[in-house]
């Protein structure tokens, strides 16, 4: 028997035999219960398959519904359903409602009944008033550029598998790079859950060498912490090891390996753990994670360095690269929060444009209100994670980019020599003779570099690439756009903005404007001259 009520959530019954894949069904002994399973977490999302949990099927209709948020059931460890045992567990809206509208309907049609079967009814409609609580709601997580870790119930405990492999990773169009990661995906998919929920990870080794898998901020038993050595015996290739745990807490997590860090994680083994709170204080709308990396792959070859201390060339969002990385799409007024991790060498300053926000949280929790300052970047120190919110007021195409300039840039800028205000006039010629092919560059800036192809080995992309409605973009790596719109059919990309008539920047006749000239005192002063030597010394050398 499946009772569904008007909102769609159904429910239990005694002799449901509702297949795995669609809920997850509670041998308790006495009763068998089947709760909604939501669809959300049902779907196999196949790697690198682009799908997103919040694809337009999902939300509904987004341009309407302020918020389509995902209802979830009681989970194992919530007092009722581990207290109810074999007791009739259902929601009251099936069954108080109807009850207590037909215990009326008796009573008004003044039909001769027996007293008992009046109170009976009554009977039934106060327990069930004081049924499940409300289901868990939260936004799903989107993770650009990448995807969800799907699971499935067994006996109340929420299992994923985790798959640890080789991958080969596009970090943008024209080029690949041979990565570590799971299930196909680097960064791995993103880990759901909700505090409270009983957890269980299989974690098989496809690697050819032995890992294990930390569950960063997570608390937890000593053994379950996943250093390999100390915990536990490390994951040799070929095994499965299960790690399982109750979720004590909420905020942005993350998992990565505790053998061979340098290596693996270098090569890209890492990935978001979000635990959600029982219940969201605020609404969010769209909740976002990108995991900031950092990659050495000398031009021309397809193997990050994984040795490499300092010299990285390439930075990417979820293993992408502008022009590779997904906008964020948003529509106006919607409550926004991106979370951001950070398992790379470096700092991270990430900047937004057009917003001012609060940093709302860390790996180690909530940060208060009190202390939440408002900022336009947040740094996202090695080993952390940073979680920000704001509200998108004001419709645009907004920049959102690690402030630290060579961090949105591709390959090849980071070894040149400096050129600026070099005048390389006839150089290019006399070169070209020794090396066919030689462009002069740099002396009035690199901005020329936008987009260039220049033709060298394979597997490279130019260091700043992209094609803008009003040109070259001049961005690589750590760059994406976020772009909030009043209206939208989905989550799919909408497209450059329009900018309203009078609100963009043009081109004027400076003659005809109304100007103050040179009220700033200028600073400018000449460039010390080389003064003739007093003497030829240009006999002289210098002894050694
Ligand atoms: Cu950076």
């Amino acid at each position: 028997m499946k009772i569904i009520t008007k909102s769609g959530y159904l429910h239990l019954s005694a002799d449901s035999h509702t297949p795995p894949k669609s809920g997850d069904t509670e041998d308790t002994g006495k009763s068998r219960r089947t709760r909604r399973e939501p669809s959300i977490y049902t779907q196999g999302l196949p790697a690198n398959s682009g799908h997103r949990r919040d694809a337009p099927e999902d939300v509904g209709a987004t341009a309407d519904s302020p918020q389509k948020a995902i209802e979830v059931a009681p989970t194992s460890n919530d007092p009722y359903w581990t207290q109810a045992g074999a007791c009739v567990s259902v929601n009251f809206r099936g069954i108080f409602v109807p009850s207590v509208f037909l215990f009326f309907w008796l009573r008004k049609a003044d039909i001769q009944i027996n007293k008992f079967i009046q109170h009976a009814f009554l009977m039934l409609a106060i327990p069930l008033f004081a049924g499940p609580s409300k289901p868990q709601v939260y936004t799903p997580v989107t993770t650009p550029n990448g995807a969800t870790l799907p699971y499935v119930m067994d006996h109340g405990v929420k299992v994923f598998h985790l798959v640890a492999e080789q991958v080969k990773r596009e970090l943008a169009p024209g080029l690949v790079i041979n990565a570590w990661g799971y299930n196909g995906q680097v960064p791995g998919p993103t880990i759901e859950a909700v505090e409270g929920d009983r957890v269980r990870f299989l974690v098989t080794n496809n690697l050819p060498e032995a890992t294990s898998v930390h569950w960063h901020g997570v608390l937890l038993p000593s053994g379950m912490d996943g250093v390999s050595g100390v915990n536990q015996k490390a994951i040799e290739p070929g095994e499965t090891f299960s790690y399982e745990f109750t979720l004590r807490q909420h905020g942005t997590q993350m998992y990565h390996p505790h053998a061979d860090e340098t290596h693996q994680m270098a090569l890209g083994m890492m990935g978001f753990f979000i635990i959600h709170p029982k219940k969201e204080v605020k609404r969010i709308d769209r909740d976002f994670a990108i995991f900031l990396q950092e990659w050495d792959l000398p031009p021309g070859a397809s193997s990050p360095n994984p040795a490499s201390m300092s010299d990285f060339n390439l930075f990417s969002f979820n293993a992408r690269v502008y022009p590779g990385t997904d906008p964020l799409i948003v529509r106006t007024g919607q409550r926004v929060r991106i979370r951001l991790a950070n398992l790379t060498m470096d700092s991270h300053p990430i900047h937004i444009h057009g917003y001012h926000f609060r940093e709302t949280g860390t790996d180690g929790g909530d940060i208060p209100i009190s202390a939440q300052l408002p900022e336009t970047t947040v740094n996202v120190p090695p080993g952390t994670t940073r979680t920000i919110e704001f509200e998108a007021k004001v419709p645009g195409d907004w920049a959102f980019h690690c402030h630290k300039a060579h961090h949105a840039m591709n390959q090849m800028n980071h070894a040149v020599p400096n050129m600026t205000g070099v005048s390389q006039d006839g150089v290019e010629d006399k070169v070209r003779a020794l090396l066919p092919g030689y462009m002069a560059m740099g002396e009035n800036g690199m901005g020329d570099m936008a987009g260039m192809d220049m033709g060298g080995p394979a597997n490279v992309i130019p260091m700043m690439a992209g094609e803008g409605p009003h040109g070259p973009i001049g961005m690589g790596g750590m760059f994406t756009v976020v772009k909030v719109r009043d209206r939208l059919k989905g989550y799919e990309d909408p497209g450059w903005y329009e900018n309203p008539e009078g609100t963009e920047a043009q081109v004027v006749d400076l003659s005809k404007q109304k100007v103050v000239p040179q009220e700033v005192p200028s600073t400018k002063v000449e460039a010390p001259k080389k003064k003739p030597a007093a003497h030829d010394m240009s006999h002289m050398r210098h002894s050694q």
